[in-house]
């Protein structure tokens, strides 16, 4: 409908335009040639400065209401370290070209007045004027020279790397066709290696699990933290086609290449909140967030600052936003410290984890924790159904009862466990699945539940407060159906007897 009505218009102004030439060329005839050009000179030259004295003052009044559009005016307002001095760049070139404007613009409709045709004048010709020549071009090349410089200035400021000594954290954004995956380097600090020929659907940004940087690194899939006041380093790459890193508030905007990792560093210095804060003052953030909802939050109680894609990556480019919160740094550990590494609780005992059958070093104290707070659990539960725990870290070479060595770390903890409370008994409970004879099977978990018996003594721990039982086949704690379930019915366990 709107376009239907736009195009009546057009057709309309069309034939207006058409009717007054036509109509110009019938007083020109009437009148006679230079009567006619007489008065059009008189009608162009008040027209021009009629033009000017409408629409230049309207220019300036429309740049100042609607100020708080434009970004470093009002509600948009930097919120990072660098952003400032990127602002006062657009606004000294708006400044300077603003002057130019104006001053460009009276005289040219000025002189458009001034010199209209009149009886009896005669124009002048100025063949050519060195001082003249001098002055307009010195003039502009000084003001673009300062420009340029203050530019390249600004522009090497802001886009300087860290130093070695400096204080950072390093984050990485990868975009790919339609999402930004963001990953953090966990408690190490440090973001481990990838290689894009690792790269599958559950290891999607191809991290390679040999390196030990990447065991604890972290992928958020929700909201993003950052903590004011630090210095912010992210590595940004692509996976399929050209993205582009765009935190606006920060005044961060980088190329996302495939194949040619970019960066960016910048500060924080506003908190969420108090960004939400400084847009309380503006009627606009008063208006009701869901327009459908008034009485519901307001667009400042809302607002928050968002990752885009900057680049047309394809049809779902619209759709690659993430919410980045920056909060205080003690509100920052507290997230850090609740995010899961991605390899310990998503790939790890997968297909195509390379360190399938070891135990890793930063498994040790995480699984430690672990057993210390199920026995605790256990040992306050009232249900004696609470109190039987499998030692899921206790393997055997297969149809023997020698331990592997990396049993260790468990029944280490299961040490620790006895040590740290005396008044607990534990009976250790050998387990088979249905598979070959009953009787040996009966046989192997009796032995099996004792040598973990025998490796608690050798560590202190007094034969009295335990007891050894072979169960063989007959406590099964799934059926016996599948190679997963059997796995899970050949087991060591204990129970807690006070
Ligand atoms: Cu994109």
């Amino acid at each position: 409908m709107t376009a239907l009505v736009i195009v009546i218009c057009i057709i309309l102004i069309t034939i207006v335009l058409v009717q007054i030439g036509r109509v110009t060329e019938l007083t020109a005839e009437i009148k006679g040639e230079r009567e006619a050009s007489k008065d059009a000179s008189k009608w162009n030259g008040w027209l021009s400065l009629g033009f000017m004295v409408v629409f230049l003052p309207a220019v300036m009044i429309s740049a100042w209401a609607y100020k708080n559009q434009m970004m470093g005016y009002g509600p948009h307002t930097s919120a990072s370290e660098h952003g400032g001095a990127l602002d006062s760049m657009f606004n000294l070139t708006l400044i300077l070209t603003g002057i130019v404007f104006v001053l460009t613009h009276i005289a040219l409709f000025w002189y458009a007045y001034k010199y209209r045709w009149r009886e009896n004048r005669k124009a002048e010709f100025i063949a050519h004027d060195n001082r003249l020549e001098v002055i307009w071009t010195a003039v502009p090349a000084v003001v673009m020279t300062l420009l340029v410089v203050r530019g390249l200035d600004a522009w090497n400021t802001v886009m300087a790397d860290v130093g070695s000594e400096e204080d950072f954290m390093e984050i990485e954004a990868t975009g790919q066709q339609f999402n930004w995956i963001i990953r953090y380097p966990g408690p190490d600090g440090k973001l481990g290696a990838r290689d894009f020929k690792l790269t599958t659907g559950s290891n999607q940004l191809g991290q390679d699990f040999t390196d030990s940087k990447n065991w604890d690194d972290v992928i958020p899939s929700t909201e993003l933290y950052l903590p004011v006041g630090k210095k912010v380093r992210v590595r940004i790459t692509a996976k399929d086609v050209l993205h582009n890193f765009d935190l606006v508030h920060f005044r961060v905007k980088m190329d996302a290449v495939p194949g040619m990792p970019t960066y960016f560093v910048f500060t924080p210095i506003k908190t969420t909140a108090e960004y939400r804060n400084e847009l309380r003052k503006y009627p606009e953030y008063n208006e009701p967030y869901d327009p459908a909802d008034p009485t519901g939050p307001k667009r400042w109680e809302k607002f928050e600052y968002e990752l885009a894609c900057a680049e047309l990556c394809g049809k779902g480019h619209y759709s690659m936003k993430r919410i980045f919160r920056v909060v205080s740094q003690e509100e920052f550990d507290a997230w850090y410290r609740e995010q899961k590494s991605f390899y310990l609780t998503e790939f790890r005992g997968k297909d195509g984890d390379p360190n399938k059958d070891k135990v890793l070093d930063i498994e040790v104290p995480m699984r430690a924790a672990e057993f210390s707070s199920n026995v605790k659990a256990a040992i306050e539960s009232a249900d004696a159904a609470d109190n039987t725990l499998v030692l899921n870290y206790v393997w055997f070479d297969t149809g023997s009862a020698t331990l592997k060595n990396d049993s260790k770390y468990e029944l280490d903890n299961l040490v620790t466990a006895l040590n740290d409370n005396p008044q607990i008994r534990i009976e250790i409970g050998g387990h088979t699945d249905d598979t070959g004879d009953p009787e040996a099977n009966l046989q192997l978990s009796q032995q099996r539940a004792a040598a973990v018996a025998a490796y608690l003594t050798d560590r202190g721990i007094a034969a009295g407060r335990l007891r050894a039982v072979g169960y063989g086949d007959s406590k099964p704690l799934a059926p016996n159906d599948s190679d997963a379930n059997r796995a899970k019915n050949r087991r060591t366990d204990f129970t807690i007897t006070l």
